[in-house]
């Protein structure tokens, strides 16, 4: 399959330079993907500018309707795009159906929202005037995404900028753009407008950075690594553009010495291997009180022996391949600084080679023990199946750890104790807590974020991310016939 650019609602062919793109767990070829130009941008962004004007005047609830039609056929295609996804992923295609699964929810949950879009209305401080404020949109937005949810993510952008009145620009990850020319197909499908949506290939220099520094782009919502993030950032704050930023995590699930031991070994494993350990919500810490440490170990590599590597096409599978190479790489190289900081390797801790594995990218579920909270295995993503047990002994000293790094984006309580559960919630510093489960899984209208190193302050999913893509505009309607002024006694 050779990708084409998607702009103003045709299919760009271009002489472009192309990329393959590859199946991480067979490396074979799937396709190509071209690498556009800046000119590619520019020609995108005037579609989108020009598409914004009449988008914007449609009203919600029939913009909303074609989010509808959109989720409608995002269901008809459910199996189809997972495997799909499974393809050009890796992820097992239990979780690509869930992925896909996500998108739809997304596609209602925003569909409804524009029967909603609600502002507010407030007394003035003048007689026979009204003041109101109202979610205007914001006009061309700029969406960046990442291969680890290339449908759920583009949908937690594009659907609330939509039904928001905005139109947008897309640079979908090179390592899975068929899954961005799915959903352009149903674009396209559903009779999307010309300009409403368009779809760029290319690289993050290239066509990222034209993108953030295009005059009519005037938002920019980037899921991906802390260190582009901040990149992003600093382009973005020089232009003066509204930035959301979805960054890294380091994430802890913390088990208490009063926790359900086994139910904590279930969430772990699910948490800590699923989609390969590469989610941004991924546990990669286990804080665990010193009186359950050995029970969980004992529990966890029992439950570990049970995981079938492979490709995740073969529902036997739990855990498929990494994405590529300089993953792999990534990985192998945090496990050995790991084993050189003085960590005790439990489990795994290799690339797996031989038959079925050599022609994909797979790493071993990786457990390390005995680590201390400062080491650099229990500070930076690694984005991979590799997670770290410290051992603790007081709430307050979990807590202290589960804080104690640049990232806040979600953590995780096991414990029977009401006390213990509320004021764990309240102390831990990420933008998601979950109590008796792990660190994954969090649901579309729900507010999806984190603190510190992981976001700036914006949120996508839920009414929140309603917040990214309008601006608040204060209307004032004076109906005296008379001038009338605030603030001055009269
Ligand atoms: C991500 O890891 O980038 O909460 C997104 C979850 C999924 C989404 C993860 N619903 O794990």
């Amino acid at each position: 399959m050779e990708l084409k650019n998607y702009i103003a609602g045709e299919w760009v062919e271009s002489e472009l330079q192309t990329i393959p793109i590859m199946n991480p767990a067979t490396g074979e070829q799937l396709g190509t993907v071209p690498l556009s130009t800046k000119t590619e941008i520019d020609v995108a962004v005037q579609a989108a500018k020009e598409a914004q004007k009449s988008w914007a005047l449609i009203p919600a609830p029939k913009r909303a309707d074609y989010l509808y039609e959109i989720g409608f056929k995002l269901k008809e295609k459910k199996e189809y795009l997972a495997q799909v996804l499974t393809k050009e992923m890796g992820k097992v295609i239990e979780e690509a159906r869930g992925e896909v699964q996500e998108g739809i929810d997304m596609a209602l949950y925003m569909a409804g929202e524009g029967r909603r879009l609600f502002g507010e209305t407030a007394p003035s401080e003048l007689a026979n005037k009204f003041a109101m404020s109202v979610r205007a949109p914001i006009g061309v937005v700029g969406l960046i995404t990442p291969w680890n949810f290339p449908i759920a993510i583009a949908t937690w952008k594009s659907f609330p900028a939509l039904v928001a009145g905005n139109t947008f620009v897309w640079k979908p990850s090179n390592e899975t753009p068929m899954m961005a020319y799915e959903l352009a197909k149903i674009f396209d499908e559903v009779g999307l407008p010309k300009g409403v949506a368009n779809i760029v290939f290319g690289t993050g220099p290239t066509i990222g950075t034209a993108m953030i520094e295009h005059p009519d782009v005037r938002v920019i919502s980037f899921t991906g690594s802390t260190a582009t993030g901040s990149k992003v950032a600093e382009l973005g704050g020089k232009h003066l553009k509204k930035i959301s930023l979805e960054m890294g995590g380091k994430n802890a699930v913390i088990v208490m010495d009063d926790a359900d031991v086994d139910l904590a070994v279930q969430g772990i494993v699910w948490s800590a291997f699923g989609t390969a350990g590469q989610r941004c919500t991924a546990c990669s810490r286990i804080i665990v009180h010193r009186d359950v440490k050995e029970e969980l170990e004992e529990k966890l590599l029992k439950e570990m022996r049970a995981i079938t590597i492979g490709d995740g096409l073969d529902p036997k599978v739990k855990v498929g391949p990494v994405i590529n190479r300089q993953a792999l790489e990534k990985i192998n190289h945090y496990v050995q600084l790991g084993k050189q900081e003085g960590a005790t390797l439990l489990t795994g801790g290799r690339i797996l080679t031989g038959e079925p594995y050599d022609k994909g990218f797979y790493f071993e579920p990786t457990v390390f023990t005995n680590v201390q909270p400062n080491m650099i295995i229990a500070q930076e993503e690694i984005f991979g199946p590799v997670v770290s047990i410290i051992e603790i002994d007081s709430l307050e000293q979990a807590i202290e750890v589960n804080n104690g790094v640049r990232f806040g984006l979600s953590s995780s309580i096991f414990s029977r104790n009401v006390n213990t559960i509320f004021k764990a919630q309240q102390l831990l510093d990420t933008g998601i807590v979950y109590v008796n489960a792990g660190t994954t899984g969090a649901e579309i209208h729900l507010p999806f974020g984190g603190t510190k190193g992981t976001g700036n302050g914006h949120r996508d999913s839920g009414q929140a991310a309603l917040d990214v893509y309008t601006e608040w505009k204060s209307v004032y309607v004076d109906y005296s016939g008379t001038l009338q002024r605030a603030q001055i006694d009269t």
